[in-house]
């Protein structure tokens, strides 16, 4: 039976790929930090129904010497690292904490896979916030980065760092740069799920007006239980390599609300207020992927289309709140 590892399991992207590697046979290990295993409820929700079939570990990507432990301990077939602090606009607030963490972790993980599973295949979560200020649209792989938030930078480090342990030390690294991906299970401080939630809310009566930051910011929004298999099929691949993820299409932060608020019967201009406060010191504007690379090379595309995974989201919030 094969082993994985998965930092970040918690987590959106750790929730259905533990899920998909379940099915497939997989002994699925997971990295949660001890404060999350002391309060199940609100910290293990998204995996609550399988938690009798996980095997967690208690471990922080701030502490070398836990991630080590759990390595040589699992001694995994495959690791995918998905842990990170990944709210973009936080990490404007705290940038050290953000960097610090995001980077070291990876290190730290590298590096005691090296030591004591040099064989395990690696996943690195990288991000298209390391396009930032993007340099050609459509973005793909060879796209040069110009990350502009403290995130983005992270992301670049452990793109760098996951690169670097392939070609010095001959780890089966792969990158997998994903573009934004969304699902019901999102965190709410992401703008998807704060619209699906907010529109829910409205819906029930159980408040009046959702505040969003800046509406023509345009993402190429996909399915994350769609984005999940990627990570699994670059894994399975005779070479590691790197891959841009991503729909191909790009739509406005409006457009999602617009399509949210009528889905449900509303119309969102009698709901959205603009809060200054909630725009980024510096945005990214045309955020938009080509995945032919992966489509070619790992027989992978999208299946959720934007106007599917936006009523995706309102409906189940739509029942999570009652009025669905
Ligand atoms: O923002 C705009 C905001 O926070 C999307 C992470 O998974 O994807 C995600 O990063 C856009 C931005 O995601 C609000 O200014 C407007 O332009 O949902 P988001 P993100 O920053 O794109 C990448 C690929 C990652 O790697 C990240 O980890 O929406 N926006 N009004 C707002 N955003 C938020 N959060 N809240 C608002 O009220």
């Amino acid at each position: 039976m094969k082993k994985a590892l998965i930092t970040g399991i918690t987590g959106q992207d750790g929730a259905y790929l533990s899920r998909l590697l379940l099915e497939k046979g997989y002994e699925v290990h997971g990295i949660v930090r001890r404060v999350a295993l002391e309060d199940p409820e609100h910290r293990l929700w998204r995996i609550k129904d399988i938690l009798g079939k996980l095997n967690l570990h208690s471990g922080s990507l701030e502490s070398y010497a836990s991630l080590f432990d759990v390595v040589e301990k699992v001694k995994p077939d495959e690791c995918y690292h998905l842990g990170a602090q990944s709210f973009v606009s936080y990490s404007f607030e705290d940038e050290f904490s953000t960097i610090n963490t995001n980077i070291n972790g990876t290190h730290y993980i590298l590096s005691a896979l090296k030591n004591k599973a040099p064989k395990c295949k690696f996943y690195f979560a990288a991000s298209s916030e390391q396009f930032g200020q993007v340099k050609e649209v459509p973005q793909k792989e060879t796209t040069p980065f110009h990350p502009r938030s403290p995130y983005g930078i992270s992301k670049v480090a452990g793109f760098d760092l996951t690169r670097n342990y392939r070609e010095a030390y001959d780890l089966f690294a792969c990158n997998g740069i994903l573009f934004n991906h969304e699902s019901p299970m999102r965190g709410y401080e992401f703008v998807t799920r704060k619209i699906s939630r907010g529109v829910a809310k409205i819906k029930s009566g159980l408040s009046k007006e959702l505040r969003l930051g800046n509406l023509d910011a345009k993402r190429d929004w996909g399915f994350a239980g769609d984005f999940i298999e990627a990570m699994y099929m670059m894994l399975q691949q005779d070479k590691p390599d790197d891959y841009v993820i991503a729909t191909g299409e790009t739509h406005t932060v409006k457009e999602f609300a617009e399509l949210a608020f009528s889905h449900a019967g509303l119309n969102w201009k009698e709901h959205v207020k603009t809060d200054e406060t909630l725009f980024r010191p510096a945005e990214v504007h045309e955020l938009r992927g080509d995945f032919t690379k992966a489509r070619k090379k790992l027989g992978w595309k999208p299946k959720v289309a934007f106007e599917e995974l936006v009523k995706m989201m309102v409906d189940e919030d739509l029942k999570r709140v009652g009025s669905g």
